[in-house]
């Protein structure tokens, strides 16, 4: 292989990886109120899971909390407090 040929697939490997860590990856901690039991953790988890761009949900029923990441570029706080308010919980982003 020549340096351009060389040259040309770190680039592309660049690119590959690029897109797939382009999209800007957040983390926020919101805290929920209501969960009362493993069916509501289980709830919560389950509507922010099906939100699109999600990329972990960690929901802690003894703390109240969930932790989420996800690609900025599809989702936001404001979407995931509204996906946990409609399944019937309260939810506050922690900063
Ligand atoms: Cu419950």
């Amino acid at each position: 292989m020549n340096k351009t040929a060389i040259a040309v697939l770190i680039a592309g490997i660049m690119m590959m990886s690029g897109s797939i860590y382009a999209g800007e990856t957040e983390t926020v901690e919101f805290s929920v109120e209501g969960m009362t039991c493993g069916g509501c953790s289980g709830k919560v988890s389950a509507c922010i899971i099906e939100l699109e761009g999600i990329e972990d949900a960690e929901v802690s029923l003894e703390d109240g909390k969930a932790v989420v990441t996800f690609d900025a570029s599809a989702t936001n706080a404001n979407s995931i407090i509204a996906a946990i308010e409609k399944v019937g919980f309260t939810a506050k982003e922690v900063n």
